[in-house]
């Protein structure tokens, strides 16, 4: 069960694509650690997804095969409230609050927007510009302290952190500013066929990344056929060898080797030598996961029990918190709780 002394945790993925290896290195894997330090909450962010178009038997299939696993990684749903974000309607009601705190030209400025009307060209909605606002939404309904995501959701943070401080400065202290946790390592991992962009779970090319349901023999061809750089010595440079350094990192990330230690093994050897042993590396750390992952998809039940016990959770936690923001804008309060 939540333990609500410790600090909260916040943090969620989108469930659009298939879930892969970036995905756990920047932000799974960094859940799994922080679990026993924080009261956490694991969303699934449903209503993020629909900001590109989803084929709905699509996105119903991916909403379960991602909660699960997030729990074949290693969450512990006892442990952690792991919920959907649509079943708590808090999250888009806190959105339009503060869309009306939020300036144009902030959303102007968000590269993943600029990055994702350009993919998605017949497609930009509103919902694609406003959506680092349903993401602010998402951590200040809870007050989160920590909010663990990978680099290219820096931004997205930042401006979180900018409409609480202007909200809590306007109407006095509401909201917790949230701390971004943008690990060390893994934080950035590139696609296997361009170590120039970032490696991404709907990249139309299935060669760009490592799903986390790869079957084995796929994983061995992805990585096999994973481009390199010129040259042929092993060595962690991002800025002359970008492949090779996204190649190493990933194992680093995978196996808990030290990046010093994977070049010194390496001396002497080819890059096919790397792509070999880190495939078989990645092949045996996802096995226990995949079986798991199989487990619990074969029949939704226990699925199901998990999501309703987090929806609880988190709705108790963000009326208190809704509740606070519709009085401090000075709307009637809820008439149903109104005393007649
Ligand atoms: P999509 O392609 O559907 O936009 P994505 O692969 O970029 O998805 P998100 O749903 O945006 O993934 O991100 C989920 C989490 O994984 C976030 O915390 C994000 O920062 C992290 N993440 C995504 N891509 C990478 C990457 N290449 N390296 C490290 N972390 C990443
Ligand atoms: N935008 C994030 C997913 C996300 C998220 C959040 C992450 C939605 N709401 C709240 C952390 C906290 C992404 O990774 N694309």
């Amino acid at each position: 069960m939540t333990n609500n002394s410790k600090p909260l945790l916040l943090s969620g993925i989108q469930p659009s694509g298939n879930l892969m290896i970036a995905n756990y290195i920047g932000a799974i894997r960094n859940w799994v650690d922080l679990q026993n330090q924080y009261n956490c909450y694991f969303m699934l962010a449903d209503l993020h997804a629909i900001t590109v178009t989803q084929e709905p038997q699509d996105l119903l299939k991916n909403c379960y095969d991602f909660i699960a696993l997030y729990i074949a990684c290693g969450i512990n749903p006892d442990q952690n409230t792991i919920f959907v974000q649509s079943h708590v309607s808090g999250h888009a009601e806190l959105a339009w609050l503060l869309n009306c705190y939020t300036q144009m030209g902030e959303l102007n400025r968000m590269t993943q927007f600029k990055d994702k009307s350009q993919k998605h060209a017949k497609n930009i909605n509103v919902g694609l510009y406003s959506y680092p606002v349903l993401m602010a939404a998402d951590i200040l309904l809870y007050n989160a302290d920590l909010v663990p995501v990978g680099h290219d959701q820096k931004q997205h943070l930042e401006l979180t952190r900018d409409i609480a401080n202007r909200i809590n400065n306007r109407h006095g202290e509401l909201f917790t500013i949230p701390e971004p946790y943008i690990a060390k390592s893994g934080a950035r991992i590139m696609s296997l066929q361009d170590p120039n962009s970032k490696m991404s779970k709907s990249d139309k090319n299935v060669n760009n990344y490592i799903g986390l349901l790869d079957d084995p023999k796929v994983i061995m061809k992805k990585f096999k056929k994973a481009v390199t750089d010129s040259g042929d010595t092993i060595r962690y440079e991002p800025e002359t060898k970008p492949a090779i350094s996204n190649l190493i990192e990933i194992r680093h990330c995978v196996t808990g080797e030290s990046i010093a230690d994977i070049e010194k093994n390496y001396e002497g050897k080819m890059y096919g030598h790397l792509k070999i042993d880190l495939a078989e590396a990645v092949i045996e750390f996802l096995q226990p996961v995949q079986e798991r992952f199989n487990q619990l998809r074969q029949d939704n039940t226990e699925l199901n029990i998990i999501l309703k016990r987090g929806q609880e959770e988190a709705n108790k936690r963000a009326e208190t918190i809704l509740n606070k923001m519709r009085q401090t804008i000075g709307f009637i309060p809820n008439i149903k709780n109104v005393c007649l």
